[in-house]
Formats: structure tokens, sequence, C-alpha cells
């Protein structure tokens, strides 16, 4: 196998030999090899995104979401996912898979083409898959709320495509850069699908006492699963409990009124294994993060939507929880409230800081910037991870001077969001934006900021901090780079699929670099 598209891969360069870090075997690498090349075939055959059915789009979103980093970690929907390709692009390209002649009309790519090309080459079509792979998640969480954008859509099978050809450089970086213009507006379909659905976030406190009795825990992304969930719980005496990146559910309005929505439960996903060991409560996950569970708790992991592991149960399109439901009954929660805290000893966290609430209060802010109450803006945020240096995100936002704000969003704010650091004219220093997907929502803010005060956003006493994991920090990162977004600091390491050249190239258009020490870019982001 060979696999270097997240974080962790094996020491920094690629995953190879008989499974990845993130417990992804050797035969589940090469079915997401051939359910990519299959795509990349499928791309070919919608000939410029023409020919298309209802399904072709699913199919995509789909197809790309499970191969994001721990999302699928089963041979058997991946091949059910793969005939579900093939099916399609016979009805594309009908007659194609009977014919002789080499036209490559729609043929499969062979992903060891990718993974042995050029550096340079490999490395903007890593990009570009990478890039697509995460937006498509976004993508998804659309879709099960019936929002879809033809123009982001088109560009699956545009971006896939060229990832099959033999390109050069010239040709490939402008796709690069496109994937961050089509994530701009899939973020943005996806924060009309939340805000639309489930109202506006308003600043939420969210505490971390588990109350006793039957409970569940439900993490990763897909508001919607949650909603059902909340739904099919009401009045049967089980309380549920946010983790990991939904969090930020807390804040919606039609979401927060459920009374059995309690809190939050636990922290980033890297530390699942050890937060679920105990847990007398079923886990349902949604999208990512999941890990390969442990026999301590896999008894009470379940999995929904395009999120699949070997043996653990898996609640279908018809999205009846009842087993989960059963479970959390049967296992009956804690006897007495346990009072969890957060990384830093804290008892509550708060969220719901997003576009609508900040700009609401824009006076406010803008006047507090203009008292020289405000120094600075931080964004300091994206994924979390297991590597030890990733204390820095901890440590640079305890060492933030008084005067500045932290804004922060997904995963990685577990780092500090249980942290406080008071106010700043009745604003609170630390305000979580929401999901990663919700880097949209800081777009807005920034964009908002640069034209009340009449300069470009790279003029603002803003800095980005930002953690990286998987696939969707990749087309985020690209989304800030194409809107002209530069001295972006990245950590805790920068992506194995950067060449040199390739990286250099970042760093002078962009001035994107690595994090140092906090203290060293503390200084060096306040000058
Ligand atoms: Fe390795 Fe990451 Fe790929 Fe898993 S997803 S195999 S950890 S590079
Ligand atoms: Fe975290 Fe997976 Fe990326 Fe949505 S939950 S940010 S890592």
């Amino acid at each position: 196998m060979f696999c270097f598209q997240c974080e962790q891969t094996a020491g920094c360069s690629g995953c190879t030999g008989k499974a990845g870090v993130c417990g992804k075997t050797a035969d589940v690498a090469k079915l997401q090899d051939e359910l990519t090349g299959a795509l990349i075939g499928l791309a070919r055959a919608t000939g410029g995104a023409t020919v298309t059915t209802p399904d072709t789009w699913p199919i995509f979103i789909e197809g790309l979401f499970t191969t994001v980093t721990n999302v699928n970690f089963n041979e058997k929907t991946i091949r059910a996912m793969l005939d579900r390709v093939e099916t399609e692009k016979a009805k594309l390209a009908p007659g194609c898979s009977a014919c002789a002649s080499s036209c490559g009309r729609s043929d499969n790519y062979d992903m060891n083409e990718l993974w042995n090309a050029q550096e340079d080459i490999r490395s903007l079509k890593s990009l570009i898959l990478f890039g697509v792979r995460g937006m498509a998640a976004y993508a998804h969480h659309a879709m099960v709320l019936g929002y879809m954008d033809d123009e982001v859509n088109r560009f699956f099978a545009k971006a896939l495509f060229a990832v099959g050809e033999d390109w050069g450089m010239d040709e490939l970086l402008p796709i690069v850069m496109e994937v961050g213009e089509k994530n701009l507006k899939c973020m943005a379909l996806l924060d009309q699908a939340n805000t639309e659905t489930y109202g506006t976030p308003a600043p939420t406190t969210v505490p971390l006492t588990v109350e006793k009795g039957p409970f569940i825990v439900i993490t990763g992304h897909d508001l919607h699963d949650l909603k059902l969930l909340l739904e099919q719980t009401e009045g049967k005496g089980i309380n549920i409990y946010t983790h990991g990146e939904m969090l930020p559910a807390h804040g919606y309005p039609k979401l927060k009124k459920y009374a059995h929505l309690k809190g939050n439960f636990g922290t980033a996903w890297q530390n699942q294994q050890k937060e679920f060991a105990n847990l007398p409560a079923p886990i349902l996950f949604t999208t990512n993060c999941l890990m390969p569970p442990k026999p301590s708790y896999a008894d009470r992991v379940y999995t929904t939507a395009l999120v699949s592991y070997p043996e653990m149960t898996h609640i279908g399109g018809e999205k009846d929880f009842t087993p989960v439901i059963k479970k959390a009954l049967e296992l009956g929660g804690y006897t007495e409230d346990q009072d969890f805290t957060g990384i830093n000893g804290g008892h509550t966290v708060t969220t719901g800081f997003g576009h609508g609430a900040v700009l609401s209060v824009a006076d406010k802010v803008i006047d507090a910037v203009k008292a020289g109450d405000i120094r600075h803006f931080f964004l300091v945020g994206g994924c979390d991870g297991a590597r030890p240096g990733r204390s820095y995100f901890t440590d640079f936002v305890k060492q933030t001077p008084a005067d500045t704000v932290i804004l922060t969003l997904a995963c990685g704010k577990y780092r500090f969001n249980d942290l406080d650091l008071g106010t700043i004219g009745g604003l609170p220093r630390i305000m979580d934006i929401g999901q990663c997907n919700d880097a949209y929502s800081a777009i807005q803010i920034a964009v908002a900021l640069a034209e009340a005060f009449g300069c470009g956003v790279n003029d603002l006493p803003l800095s980005m901090v930002l953690s990286w994991y998987e696939q969707k920090a990749v087309c985020i990162l690209l989304t800030l780079l194409h809107l002209g977004i530069k001295n972006i600091r990245l950590g805790p390491t920068l992506p194995a699929f950067l060449s040199p050249n390739v990286l250099n190239y970042l760093v002078e258009h962009f001035g994107i670099a690595p994090v140092t020490t906090p203290e060293a870019d503390l200084k060096e982001l306040l000058k």
C-alpha cells in the first residue's frame, strides 16, 4: 500500500506495508485506490461533465468521501461503492466495456501511476485529489439536507479527470487553486443548508457534566443525523451528548431546543479509544473520525452514512436508530452525575460564535479595535491529532496577550476551549465559530472586518495559526490561498505530499510557514 494523505502518515513520508498508522489495512488501501481510479473513469465517462444521470453526483460525492481518512475501514462497503461506480459508468458510456478500441473514453485510472509520478506532478495531483475528497464531505452534509450546487458537482468530475491526465505543472496548478475556489462555494452551500434548516447559531455555554441515566454519545459532523437521533429519543428518558465535531450543534436554535441534548462528552477524535473505554453508553459515529474500536467498547460502536468498520452495527439509509436506543437503555448510563472536565480542567465550553452571531455585534468589535482594547485577532484551529507537538496550540493560546481575541473552529479547539481567558469589551476572548466547514464563517467575519476598516484581509490585525490532519483541512487551506490570504502558520508538520518545489511556490506566493515555537511565532505575528 501507499498512502500519504494525512498528517500522521508514517515517518512523515507515507504509510506502506500491511497497514497505515490510522489502522487502514493494505487491502482496504488497495480498494480505496481502485475506487478512486474508478471515479476517475467515471469522470472521463461524463465527457466533461456533460453526460450525467441524477445518480452521478451523489456517487462522486459518496465515493470521494468514502476515502477520507478515518471514514471507512470496510472492504465490503468499499466494494459495494465500487459496483455503484461501475454501474453508473456503464450507464454514461454504454457499450464501452465491450469495445476493443483503445480510446480510453471511460477507462479506470491506475493509482500507482500517481504514486510513482514525478514528485511535483504527484504533489499537485495529490493537492487536487485530497482537496476534493475533503470537499466531498462538505457536499455530502449539504446533500443530505437537500442542498446541491451544480458548479461544485461538476468540479468533482473536472478535478478527477485532471488527476488522470498526463498534464504538467502549468495545467495542474490552476486546478489546485480552483479546488479552493469551489470549496468556498461548497462551504457556503453547507452554511446555507445548516442555517436554513437549524437556524442561525447563537453563543451557547455547553456543560461537560454527564448526568446520571441512559445516554448516547454522537460524534462526527452530520447535524442531520443528530436531529434524527434527537427526534427518535425524545421522551424516552435518554440524554444525548455531543462529542468531537458535533459540539457546535449546541448553538443551533432548532437543535438546542431539545431538552435532552444535554452537553458535550470528551474531546477530539484522537482521544476516543481512551474516552470510550469505560463509557456505559453507545457511541454513534457520523462522518469521520473513527479509529479502530478497542475490544473494551467495540460492542457499543454504531456507524452511519459512509462511516463503516467491519463487524460494527451500521445504521443504514432508513436511519432507524432503534439498536442504539436499545443499547443505551440496556447499559443504563452512570448511576450518579459525572463531573468531567476539559483538557485544562474547565467544566464548560462555549460555542455558537458563527458569522451571524459575531457580525451582529460587529459594532462592538470594531469599537474595541478602534479604542485599542483589541490589538489582534488570532484564528487558531483546524484538525486535532495525536502528535505530541500539538501541545503547541494550547501553549500558543495560553500565551496570547490579554488584548487579543482567539477565534477557533474544528476539533483542534479542544486543546484550549475550556480555558477561561476572560472577556474584552463584553466579548469572550475565545470564540468558537463551529466545525471545520465553518471556516466559511471565519472568512465572512474577516471579510466584514476588512470592509469596516477599509482594508484588505491581509492588512487586518489577524493571523491564522492552523492545525491540519485530514483532507478537509487541505480544501480549507486551498480556499484561504484562493482568497489570497497570506502568512498562514501551519502545523504540527507540513504535509508529506508537498514536494520541495510546490512548497517553495506556496512560500513565495503566500508566505505559508510551519509553526515553530509559540513564543517565536507570537513575537513574529504581533510585530
Ligand atoms: Fe497513513 Fe493517513 Fe493514509 Fe491512514 S490515511 S494510511 S494514517 S497516510
Ligand atoms: Fe477533526 Fe476529524 Fe479534521 Fe472537522 S474530526 S476537523 S480531524
